[in-house]
């Protein structure tokens, strides 16, 4: 029996609005979280009210109240070499902590369209930028917390503008600048994800595999819906998927994931794991964050289907 109700939503449900914010903005939605230290890290997108966004900060202590910093912190670069890229804003960052190193991969947005910027932190306070990685068209990319067989991996979604297929690939790398040996790990398929996929949040490492989820957009007569789901790759051949579910395993239900600057999205950037406990940060209809929880164990169980959809 498929169930999409393996996901406790916070009661705190939305825990972080606009209001939050000490600044005049638009909404904030679809954030990374991490442990840093002792502390909740979250860099949160801020739609502002021109339209274009940039990354700010928020702690907690407790991964349910947060504080947002007074200023952004990833902002439009002025440098040429990204600043004709950057132009329209930074977006939807996703962060992967390898060593002591935290990655933050962000959509660049420019006149050429997104495309992938990624940079690095030691301490959440200095940002340094080390390339813009993908070409243009490219959104929904995060890297793996580890090197396989000596390469870094990363997954993203090239395609998508002018109708071309907007599917799941997965390259790899010897120093994060040069990417190769690309190839397509899920598509669009009919059903709940038939419009489009995309990696949602950062490989979770288990016994089992590499367990990632994305997300899938299916287009209606009434707009767009963005649903979760969850894949299963092979740990030492990652451009193996083993399982995936069939079905979403989260859903906009809620009046704050319905209703919104674009009604019925679910979109996570974002998750920390503690023991079991997935604690899952998502975007609410572009206008707020929210926290939902479930188990790893739940997730894998739902994964039971086998996609022939290349
Ligand atoms: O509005 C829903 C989402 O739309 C875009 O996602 P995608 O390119 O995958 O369709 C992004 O702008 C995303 O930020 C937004 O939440």
């Amino acid at each position: 029996m498929e169930r999409e109700d393996i996901f406790q939503r916070h009661p705190k449900n939305p825990i972080l609005t606009r209001d939050d914010v000490p600044y005049h903005c638009n909404t904030v939605f679809n954030a990374a979280v991490c442990r840093f230290k002792d502390t909740y890290m979250m860099l949160l997108r801020v739609e502002e009210t021109n339209g274009r966004s940039h990354l700010t900060l928020a702690e907690s202590q407790d991964g349910i109240h947060f504080s947002v910093h007074p200023r952004p912190w990833i902002v439009p670069s002025e440098d040429p070499e990204y600043e004709p890229y950057e132009r329209f804003g930074i977006e939807d960052p996703r962060i992967t902590q390898i060593g002591e190193t935290y990655y933050i991969t962000y959509v660049a947005f420019g006149p050429h369209g997104p495309r992938t910027g990624l940079g690095l932190t030691k301490d959440f306070k200095r940002f340094e930028r080390i390339c813009l990685m993908t070409e243009s068209d490219n959104k929904d990319c995060v890297l793996f917390p580890e090197k396989i067989q000596g390469y870094y991996v990363r997954l993203d979604r090239p395609g998508g503008m002018g109708g071309s297929r907007a599917s799941i690939w997965i390259s790899y790398s010897p120093d994060l600048i040069h990417w190769g040996r690309s190839k397509v790990l899920l598509a669009p398929e009919p059903g709940w994800g038939a419009s489009k996929v995309g990696v949602s949040t950062p490989p979770i490492k288990t016994e089992e595999g590499w367990l990632v989820l994305y997300h899938g957009v299916r287009q209606t007569g009434a707009g767009r819906i963005y649903r979760v789901g969850a894949m299963l790759l092979d740990l030492e051949k990652p451009e193996k998927l083993i399982r995936y579910t069939p079905h979403f395993i989260l859903a906009p239900r809620e009046y704050y994931e319905r209703v919104g600057d674009v009604p019925n999205v679910v979109f996570p950037c974002g998750f920390v794991l503690e023991e079991n406990v997935l604690k899952l940060y998502y975007g609410a209809a572009d206008t707020c964050i929210c926290l939902a929880e479930t188990t790893l164990d739940e997730i894998m169980k739902e994964c039971t289907g086998k996609p022939n959809n290349i």
